[in-house]
């Protein structure tokens, strides 16, 4: 199965995407559509419309706006459990030792990447940045 990550702009401006991906690599992941860009306002907005009542939406929004970001389709068997424990708690304070988290991340905001909560969270952020038509041509 397949999950979405984003390595977000922290990770990005302090160049850890090659670290990055090769940590989930070498966890088993296989990296099957990447894309690297920056957020508008609107997409950011969109893309974490769940938290849009949480205090932290505003300064999550100016954040995952403030540079490029890259979102990254992954497959694991178990991919959306793998990924979690892969990346580790929210708050890098929380996160396991070796996690993407508890390498990478500065703070609960900063935190490095994210990763969808579950299969059809999954498939809707996974449309979210690539097409249906694009996975086909990808898969060949
Ligand atoms: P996760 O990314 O571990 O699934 P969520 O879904 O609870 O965590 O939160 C989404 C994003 O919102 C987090 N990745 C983080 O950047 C930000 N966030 C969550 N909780 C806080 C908080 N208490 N303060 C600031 N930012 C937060």
């Amino acid at each position: 199965m397949k999950t979405l990550a984003i390595i977000k702009p922290d990770a990005v401006a302090g160049g850890k995407i090659g670290k990055i991906l090769a940590h989930l690599e070498g966890a088993g992941f296989t990296i099957r559509a990447a894309r690297f860009m920056r957020l508008s306002q609107a997409q950011a907005r969109a893309f974490y419309v769940v938290h849009k009542e949480q205090p932290f939406y505003d300064s999550l929004v100016k954040f995952m706006t403030s540079g490029a970001c890259m979102p990254v389709l992954l497959e694991h068997e178990d991919a959306v459990r793998a990924l979690r424990e892969a990346i580790g708690a929210t708050d890098p304070a929380e996160a396991t030792k070796g996690s993407v988290r508890g390498l990478y991340a500065e703070s609960k905001e900063r935190n490095a990447i994210h990763a969808s909560d579950s299969a059809e969270t999954a498939e809707r952020e996974t449309a979210f940045f690539f097409s249906e038509d694009e996975l086909n041509a990808l898969q060949g």
